[in-house]
Parts: structure tokens; sequence; C-alpha cells
């Protein structure tokens, strides 16, 4: 009986030491890819699928957003309410701006952590998105992390230059920034 009780103690031992080790391991990778299912906004019909991982210190977003005008330009932001319920986007809220800083572009010493500039439509009204950027980050402990936040794709084009927003009027699509498996 004795035996039996050190031997379960022993075991009880060896779990709490293996789910120390894989804690910390599920907390530093758990968060290294997202997805976004950008919905349509403001009675507009555009929709989009991104894939978001991190590589080291840069974050890529690739993917596709169709139904926008042929050869057009639009505002892409990350807003800092992971919210798309409202019918016109607003429940996102503003730009994410954890650093508070003024709006600009992605390129400008400073700007927002949402302001990811604009996306350009093709003569089919489809945006292939291909963007790097270094100062968002996935990691869902860090100022800057995007996780759970909000994707939107605006009407016009982000000017980079007026506040708070970039006059990019309407909000024509909107999705959330999920946490997802590397593929
Ligand atoms: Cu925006
Ligand atoms: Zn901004």
């Amino acid at each position: 009986m004795k035996k039996r009780t050190l031997s379960y103690l022993k075991k009880v031992a060896l779990l709490t030491s293996l789910s120390s080790l894989i804690v910390p391991i599920h907390s530093v990778y758990a968060a290294q890819a997202a997805s976004v299912k950008l919905e349509a906004k403001s009675n507009s019909k555009t929709k989009g699928q991104l894939e978001i991982v991190q590589k080291g210190k840069e974050v890529l977003i690739k993917g596709e957003i169709s139904g926008l005008g042929p050869n057009t330009v639009h505002g892409f932001h990350v807003h800092e309410n992971g919210d798309c319920s409202a019918k016109d986007g607003s429940s996102a809220g503003g730009h994410f701006n954890p650093m508070d800083k003024n709006h600009g572009g992605p390129e400008m010493d400073k700007h927002h952590v949402g302001d990811l500039g604009n996306i350009r439509a093709n003569k089919n009204g489809k945006a292939l998105i291909d963007k790097k950027y270094k100062f968002l980050t996935l990691e869902e402990a860090k100022k800057a992390s995007i996780l759970n936040k909000a994707i939107i794709v605006h009407s016009k084009a982000d000017d980079l230059e007026s506040q708070p927003s970039g006059d990019a009027g309407k909000r024509i699509a909107c999705g959330i920034i999920k946490e997802s498996k590397i593929k």
C-alpha cells in the first residue's frame, strides 16, 4: 500500500513537470498564424479571405479580396475591436493605435499600428494581397498584437495623411483576425 502511494506521487510529480514544459511551448507557438474572413459591409459586394503568418519579426498578410471596383484603391487597416456585427462596420471602432500615434502610412516614421496602407484592385475588381509589415505581431502578449482585432477595407483610398483615419470613406468589408493553425 505504501509503495503504491509513492508511485502515484511520482506520477503526479512527473505530470506536473511535463505540463510546466508544455505550457510555455504552447504559448510561444500558438499564435504564429491567423486567418481573416472578410464579409461585405455597407451594402457592398466585397468579400475575401486572408492568411496571416508571423515570420520572425515580420508579419505576412496574403490573400484575395473580390467585389471591388475595377482598378480602384482602398484603405486597408486593422481596427481596434474584433467586432464586425454592425452593418456599416462601425462596431470595429477606430484604427488600432496602442502606441497613441497619429494616422499615417505604413512606410512613415509614425503611424497607427493598424495603418496597413492601401490595396489595389485589378481590372476585375479583385485585389491580390501579398504584404509584409514589421510593426505588427501575432504574439498575443505584445502591445502591437493584432490577434482578435478586425481588418477593414474602405470604399476609398487612404490618403495616409488626414486625421484620424485617412479619409478613406465607408467600411465595405470587415473580418476578425482569428488564430489558426500553421499550414
Ligand atoms: Cu479603416
Ligand atoms: Zn490610422
